[in-house]
């Protein structure tokens, strides 16, 4: 298990925030997502060995916001 923090540009309101949250936890591996709306980042804990940071980024943006590592 490891943890990572995303930046997560494009959230606007609560919406947003759960959109992002719901697409990272849908993630196989993904075990928390903590999303912060204000500070436009990701908290996420996840297995490293079932999944990597650019699929989560990925998910990320196949929701139609932009996911980058700090
Ligand atoms: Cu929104």
């Amino acid at each position: 298990m490891t943890s990572t923090q995303l930046k997560v540009t494009g959230m606007t309101c609560g919406h947003c925030r759960s959109a992002v949250e719901r697409a990272l936890k849908s993630q196989p591996g993904v075990t928390e997502a903590n999303v912060d709306l204000e500070k436009g980042a990701a908290d996420v804990k996840f297995d490293e060995k079932a999944i990597a940071v650019e699929t989560l980024i990925a998910a990320v943006e196949g929701e139609g916001y932009q996911a980058s590592t700090c």
